[in-house]
């Protein structure tokens, strides 16, 4: 078998955004495309000879030809093993589960996420690094550089081995290890939680349904809920991945996953609901006719974490991201621990986590996670919650109604303004950073305004910095407007616009939320002309 140095020139574009690199399968598919990419990452790791690689990825169309090429690539760098799993197939909190496992010097993980797939839908790729965690943005600007002045990438000829047979297989003197998809998951999940407490939960009668969206959760949810916890069968619906996502968009929001929403809303609903993305890093947690938002999962799951084996000890920190709710803030400072404002994304919690810093972390974009791995994490959220439930012998919407009288409630939406023109979007964008600062005091209906900023964060571990991470408007009362665009789309720009409002008075906990929200959603519009700007009349998307 032979290497083969193949000569190639550089493509337009191959910055990482948020979560790695997105674009359309056509793009991906473009012979070198994926290549020079994954040189470019070989190229900024150096010297990998004797090293462990991960490579899996969330099934959608393209996976299984990608890995192989990854496959015979990671031979030519004289890696020496590489880890898949069978069928091509681990969620993107079982590779960072692997990668910490078994030493691994990091892992590539096939995924666009919640973005649609299909021959017309989305691919991704992203590296994380020996922590299990998405490698941090001095990496991700190296590989993008690189790319640009990529003139050869280095693949064997040799073939890589079927994907579908547990085992040992070599490619071109390289080790390639086909492991199971969920075991290793699945063992540290049994660490974390209290199964014999969930099994009993199940076997007093007690009903989920969980949603795989036709996506990577539901090998895991078949093998965890239905298996090891005796959860009856039919729990897990839309569970065996599809190359398409059965033509769904698999995000786990109100709006996405209607079917479940409509499951949960009927008069014989279950006790609760659940569903996961596409690479299962996310989760939606809901009650009988009562969604759960993210913000305020991250900051129950904090209130609560005691009862959970896995976190007896307490908590270190708690840290969000900048548009996620102030939920999770008001509890820990009643915890008295610290509360961390990262930027959007789950690469800056890592060094939090690494230093001991914080122990759970969350995003809006219904996102939880903690030390346990290095990425957020969709099936260990949902145990969790069954964990909690399981204790209190509480439904859902008790736990939030009670988290809610006893620290108030933070009324909270994101508007997403999806697939509109770049150009005036980045316009918008930079009108209001360079007005942002000459808010701060100023009066926007019946809100006086206390800060007003482009968020800019310095990692308290390294001192790296990042800015231009979202407009932000905070009121005296707490209330927030932010804009930012998102790094994750493939077609145009997304808007997003979140909106907060905190209510201390439990009298007043049961109001519609875009009601509440809706002067400050004014106050945006006046101040962004978003509507106009994006020729829409109003959002895509409201979660
Ligand atoms: C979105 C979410 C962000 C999340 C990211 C990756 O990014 O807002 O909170 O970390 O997706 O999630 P953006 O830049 O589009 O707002 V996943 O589950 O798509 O990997
Ligand atoms: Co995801």
């Amino acid at each position: 078998m032979s290497i083969d140095t193949v000569a190639t020139t550089p493509f337009a574009g191959q910055r990482p955004g948020t979560s790695g690199l997105r674009k359309k399968v056509s793009e991906f598919m473009q012979p070198g495309y994926l290549e020079n990419f994954v040189q470019a990452i070989f190229d900024t790791l150096g010297a990998v000879h004797g090293k462990t690689l991960v490579v899996g990825g969330d099934g959608r169309y393209f996976n299984r030809p990608a890995i192989g090429i990854i496959v015979r690539m990671a031979a030519a760098h004289g890696f020496a093993r590489v880890l898949v799993g069978q069928h091509g197939i681990l969620s993107t909190p079982a590779v960072s589960c692997v990668i910490r496992q078994r030493g691994a010097c990091g892992g590539l993980i096939l995924s666009a996420s919640h973005n649609p797939g299909g021959p017309d839908g989305d691919f991704g790729i992203k590296y994380n690094g020996d922590n299990g965690g998405p490698a941090p943005e001095t990496f991700t600007d190296a590989v993008y550089h690189a790319t640009a002045t990529l003139a050869h990438y280095r693949i064997s000829d040799d073939s890589a081995p079927a994907l579908a047979t547990l085992g040992s297989f070599a490619c071109d003197g390289m080790q390639v290890e086909i492991i199971d998809s969920v075991a290793d998951y699945a063992a540290l999940m049994g660490e974390l939680f209290d199964f014999d407490a969930i099994r009993a939960l199940f076997a007093s009668g007690f009903r989920m349904r969980f949603d795989g969206m036709h996506a990577v959760s539901g090998p895991y949810a078949h093998a965890i809920f239905e298996g090891l916890l005796g959860a009856s069968a039919g729990t897990v619906i839309h569970g065996t991945p599809l190359e398409d996502f059965g033509g769904g968009h698999p995000d786990p929001n109100p709006v996405c996953a209607a079917e479940l929403m409509a499951i949960m809303f009927a008069a014989d609903a279950p006790d609760v609901g659940a569903a996961s993305d596409g690479d299962a890093d996310r989760n939606m947690i809901v009650g009988r006719a009562l969604a759960v938002t993210p913000s305020d999962s991250l900051a129950i799951l904090a209130a609560n974490a005691t009862l959970v084996p896995g976190y007896r000890a307490g908590l270190r920190g708690i840290a969000r991201s900048m548009p996620t709710s102030q939920a999770a803030d008001l509890v820990a400072s009643a915890l008295g621990v610290p509360c961390f404002e990262t930027p959007t994304g789950w690469k800056y919690f890592g060094n939090l986590l690494d230093a001991g810093m914080a122990t759970l972390c969350g995003e809006e974009s219904y996102g939880t996670g903690s030390t346990h791995i290095r990425e957020k994490d969709g099936v260990w959220a949902v145990l969790f919650w069954l964990n909690l439930l399981a204790v209190t012998g509480k439904p859902v919407d008790t736990i939030v109604r009670e988290h809610w009288a006893r620290f108030g409630r933070h009324y909270y939406s994101r508007h997403d303004y999806e697939a509109v023109a770049s150009a005036p979007a980045a316009a918008m964008m930079a009108e209001l950073r360079a007005g942002v600062a000459a808010l701060a005091g100023a009066r926007l209906g019946d809100f006086t305004v206390a800060l007003a900023d482009d968020f800019s964060y310095t990692d308290p571990v390294d001192q790296s910095v990042a800015s231009g991470q979202g407009i932000r408007i905070v009121m005296t009362d707490g209330s927030r407007i932010v804009l930012r665009l998102s790094g994750t789309g493939t077609e145009g720009a997304t808007v997003r616009l979140y909106l907060e409002k905190y209510e201390a008075d439990a009298a007043r906990h049961d109001l519609d939320v875009q009601q509440v929200l809706a002067p400050l959603a004014a106050i945006a519009e006046q101040l962004s002309g978003l509507r106009a700007r994006s020729g829409r009349s109003g959002p895509t998307v409201v979660t």
